[in-house]
């Protein structure tokens, strides 16, 4: 399916956006500004905007966890900046600072990164359940990485989802590697979507690093199922340039990564860079708008910082923690 000219350009501006608030969410967390731990997005996050940028307020999303989300919310058309002051330890955090990235935006439709990974699965079967009993042609996209599909909870979400004919994405933002365990080690094959077929869930596998090539498949994605066909299958292939998170602990992993190779690909496989070339060569963009919307995606970024700096550090007393803990 083809993209306007708007559509591109949206999904360039969104990427720029999403990539100057990893950078930033980078820094502070080397600096040792940040509560917890981060696991970067880097040259990952063209398949998180992608997954954002064309939904209905409406329609739910899952985001997967990497980068935080934040290519995925910032995308969807969030305001971000009290998740990052969460990050920061700050009162104006969503969670007055007291918890750590485990995102909910139920008002927008954004459920939880959640720690447990594969967690979601479920959940979207209830919520594109529901979905299709309201008849109000609300999606859910179900977000994850390929590591959440060595659980059983996503094979029985493929199967009911098929099943019931629910309108579920399955977006795998498949990078080749679960912390410390790559792809080979965990699946027969090299093709998560492969899994899909056995439920027959039809399936698209694109080039996560080509922005327009995720935002195309997005588009068909949703069309297939918001037209009542049942659930999709998205695998986007795409890479991690960089350790699992940093502030973890044993980040490197049993098998130490190819150094080397990481640091090309952080240059030659940079989404940015490549859609950049692209829309220039297409004449849809001049280099003067480029560096405009590579300017204002950082000023954006900046101004999450300086609002989480500006913020009261979070000091709870033992009593207004305990006013947020559930227990049954
Ligand atoms: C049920 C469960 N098992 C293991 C973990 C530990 N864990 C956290 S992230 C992760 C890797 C997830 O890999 P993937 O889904 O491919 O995402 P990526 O980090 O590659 O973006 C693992 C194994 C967890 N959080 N939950």
């Amino acid at each position: 399916m083809p993209l306007t000219k708007d559509q591109r350009i949206l999904l360039f501006t969104n990427l720029a956006r999403a990539m100057a608030v990893d950078r930033m969410m980078m820094r502070v967390i080397r600096a040792g500004r940040m509560v917890g731990f981060y696991h970067e997005g880097g040259v990952a996050l063209a398949p998180g905007v992608a997954a954002g940028s064309f939904l209905r307020k409406d329609d739910a999303m899952w985001p997967h966890y990497r980068a935080h989300s934040l290519a995925h919310t910032i995308s969807k058309g969030l305001d971000v900046k009290h998740y990052v002051a969460e990050h920061m330890g700050r009162e104006t955090g969503c969670c007055k600072g007291r918890s750590s990235f485990h995102l909910s935006y139920p008002g927008d439709h954004v459920f939880g990164a959640s720690g447990n990974i594969g967690a979601n699965f479920p959940l979207c079967v209830g919520y594109g359940f529901a979905a299709k009993y309201k008849n109000a042609g609300q999606i859910v996209v179900n977000c994850s990485g390929d590591g959440s599909y060595g659980e059983g909870r996503a094979h029985e979400a493929m199967l009911m989802s098929s099943l019931w004919q629910l309108p579920v994405i399955f977006w795998c933002e498949n990078n080749g590697i679960a912390q410390h365990s790559t792809l080979a080690s965990l699946f027969p094959g090299d093709r998560i979507s492969a899994l899909a077929a056995g439920y027959k869930i039809p399936s698209i596998v694109v080039d996560g690093q080509d922005l327009f090539a995720c935002g195309e498949a997005a588009l068909q994605a949703i069309e297939h199922v918001r037209g009542g066909k049942g659930p999709m299958f998205v695998e986007l292939l795409t890479l991690r340039s960089q350790e699992h998170n940093v502030g973890g602990l044993n980040n490197d992993g049993p098998t130490p990564r190819d150094q080397a190779l990481m640091d090309q690909w952080k240059t030659e496989k940079d989404p940015l860079r490549l859609a950049e070339v692209v829309l220039l060569k297409d004449k849809v963009l001049t280099q003067k708008d480029v560096e405009r919307i590579k300017q204002e995606a950082e000023r954006e970024a900046d101004a999450m910082e300086a609002f989480s700096d500006a913020s009261p550090k979070a000091m709870p007393s033992v009593e207004s923690l305990m006013s947020a803990v559930y227990a049954a």
